[in-house]
């Protein structure tokens, strides 16, 4: 029988398990990628396992989320993670340098290798051929140091391209089809390769942002083949020795086909709160638009801002429209600058932010009350831009400047003649904005500078056998990390002070609700299906833990979160009747007695002190998962095992 892609570079990588779908298997990690806002708790949790240098072969830090320092918290967690990389053999990417996911494709990604990221758009890698997951800190903590990640044998599916993009019609559009056609959890629990004749119209920066969005699917990631395209991409970056060809064997085999003709599509856009809530821009013409936003890990390639730049040319931004446009790095925005085309984006009366997360994370551009936002980023979950009653919807770059022009919202075929640019054969390339960590000897003497803001990891203890616990929170379908716990100007500086954060737990939710939960000590959290969808932080995990949740009983669960729960060890347990989550209350009281056989059995009875009724719970955890859970969480288990 043939093989996928991903099934190539899985069998290169495995370390333990078989490659049966839905079965533990752990894989070798070539390459580690963190940013600031997860970065931090995952450098401290490296130094907790002791170790002096990371094993793999490249392994990067770098400062993109939190670039505002409005007070020293994030200049001393800057300058932590700085030092702490320099000590340990981490290359250090320099604030101003760019968006993670972007550098990291032109710099160091290599087709064929297995990278995981404390980021869940970490898949951008698989514009590439790289096999590249969306992890929590501590396990990319325990990659740095050469341990294997563990993951489930994934599905595989295929979306079979044919055709070719009309003028207009963009890579970003292909993302919001697949998720129209999929959903926010169509992707849960598999890989998606994208083949057929139409990937080779499609550029290596086009296919990484179809690689990103595949993350809004919910799955375990997205890859495309490394073929000529991704040999010129690198060639261009010189870096042609980085590249192997890989495809799909003739008979490899697919757990689901998605056919979608190129030809056949139309300008798309995702309408409020949910990135597959996609509709025909035409569809909304007239909507008027307050802000228009490009940028992020999604679009900020040199390709999407020359475009940009070639439609604004000549011409001015809406007095009723806010602009920003926030290059994916330094190399785009040098290589703009240089080519004249930064001036063309400045003369139409845009706003240039720096080379960073920017407004998609909320780090400011909060869109004004009630705004109409349109983005050209991969989320705009209710709140995430900082203004709660704004509408924020996710357009191509094309849209989004129609929409700056025009002051609505505005199908792009309307600005006439398409933007012909010319893609460089050769990238500038200048890596000075990235310091290399000091040789192993130099090493010894280097100290670490921490800063106040820096708080020790929450206490955990040992599980115990039986749980008598309130339930402190009861929410619906498709709970965000971003629910759970939020981003933001106001937020993001503390993400290495959990004690703070948790003062924000689900306030987009319940604004009592973390108070609630301290008062009761320890609690449980009631969710529908996908709880935890959307980014790879394990602050919705370890905040949680510090404000005495015990487990989290939910219809489903999505990936990454459920993995960062049980490494902060806190149980994660599904109905066995999707219709019992209806008879539970916030407030009841639920005992869940004899964990330990029940984890070995897979069902967990719970009985609801408050209705008086018994219901069954599913679990199906791996011998390795039980013993994280009952030594209180994957750091005590290290240390327990080590
Ligand atoms: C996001 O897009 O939500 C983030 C911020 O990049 C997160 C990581 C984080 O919360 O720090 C992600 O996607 O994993
Ligand atoms: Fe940064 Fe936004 Fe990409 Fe997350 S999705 S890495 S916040 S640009």
């Amino acid at each position: 029988m043939g093989l996928t892609i991903a099934e190539k570079i899985i069998k290169n990588h495995l370390v333990s398990g078989e490659m049966v779908k839905g079965t533990e298997i752990s894989l070798k990690i070539d390459q580690t990628l963190t940013q600031d806002a997860t970065g931090t708790m995952a450098y401290l949790e490296f130094e907790t396992m002791g170790l002096k240098r990371v094993k793999t072969e490249r392994s990067v830090a770098y400062i993109d989320h939190n670039t505002l320092q409005c007070g020293f918290e994030n200049a001393d967690d800057h300058r932590y993670i700085q030092t702490v990389a320099k000590k340990h053999g981490i290359y250090f990417s320099r604030p101003g340098n760019g968006i993670c996911h972007q550098v990291h494709l032109e710099r160091f990604g290599k087709p064929g290798k297995t990278l995981i990221g404390s980021d869940s758009h970490t898949p951008t890698g698989g514009g590439i051929g790289m096999l590249a997951f969306g992890a929590g800190g501590l396990d990319v903590a325990v990659a740095m140091g050469g341990g294997a990640y563990y993951i489930t044998m994934p599905k595989m599916y295929k979306v079979n391209l044919t055709g070719k993009l009309s003028p207009f019609v963009t890579a970003k559009d292909v993302s919001l089809e697949i998720l129209r056609i999929l959903s926010v959890k169509g992707g849960v629990g598999a890989i998606i390769e994208w083949g057929g004749e139409g990937v080779k119209t499609l550029s290596v920066p086009e296919r990484a942002t179809i690689t990103n969005m595949g993350t809004e699917l919910g799955a375990t990631t997205s890859i495309f083949p490394s073929d000529e395209i991704t040999r010129e991409f690198l060639k261009a970056q010189g870096r042609e020795e980085d590249y192997i060809p890989l495809a799909s064997d003739e008979d490899a085999v697919y757990d689901k086909i998605i056919d979608i003709n190129l030809s056949e599509l139309n300008p798309l856009i995702a309408c409020p709160h949910s990135p597959d809530n996609v509709v025909e821009v035409s569809s909304l013409k007239g909507v008027k638009v307050n802000q228009v936003c490009v940028g992020s890990c999604t679009n900020s390639s040199l390709q999407d801002l020359l475009k940009v730049a070639a439609l604004l040319k000549g011409k001015k931004i809406s007095e009723d429209v806010s602009m920003s446009v926030s290059p994916g790095s330094k190399q785009v925005l040098q290589m703009l600058s240089k080519c004249g085309a930064l001036g063309d984006i400045i003369a139409s009366g845009a706003r240039i932010l720096e080379c960073a997360c920017g407004p998609c994370i909320g780090m400011g551009f909060s869109p004004n009350s009630a705004g109409v936002s349109l983005r050209t980023f991969n989320r705009n979950f209710l709140g995430r831009s900082g203004t709660k009653d704004a509408g924020v919807y996710l357009v191509s770059p094309e849209t989004a400047v129609a929409a700056a022009i025009f002051g609505e919202i505005t199908d792009p075929r309307l600005l006439g003649k398409e933007a012909v640019i010319e893609m460089p054969t050769k990238f500038d390339i200048d890596d000075s904005a990235v310091i290399a960590p000091a040789s192993e000897q130099d090493a010894e003497n280097l100290e670490v500078l921490r800063g106040p803001n820096i708080k020790p990891f929450p206490a955990t203890k040992p599980l115990e056998n039986k749980l008598s616990v309130a339930v402190g929170l009861k929410v619906g379908d498709n709970i965000t990390t971003d629910h759970i716990m939020p981003a933001g100007a106001k937020i993001l500086p503390y993400r290495s002070n959990i004690p703070f954060l948790s003062k924000f737990c689900f306030s987009v939710v319940d604004e009592k609700y973390s108070e609630r939960a301290l008062e009761l000590k320890e609690s449980v959290i009631i969710g529908g299906d996908n709880y935890g969808q959307g980014s790879s932080r394990e602050h919705a995990a370890l905040v949680p833990l510090y404000l005495g949740v015990k487990a989290v009983i939910a219809k489903s669960f999505a990936r990454i979160h459920v993995a960062n729960l049980i490494n902060a060890g806190i149980i994660p347990l599904t109905f066995k009747s999707a219709s019992d989550y209806d008879e539970i209350a916030q407030g009841d009281v639920l005992e869940l007695e004899n964990l330990f056989e029940g984890f070995e059995k897979g069902v967990i009875t719970l009985t609801d002190k408050t209705n008086g009724k018994s219901y069954e719970l599913a679990c199906s955890f791996t011998d390795r998962q039980i013993k994280i859970l009952k030594a209180g969480g994957l750091l005590a288990f290290t240390k327990e095992a080590n």
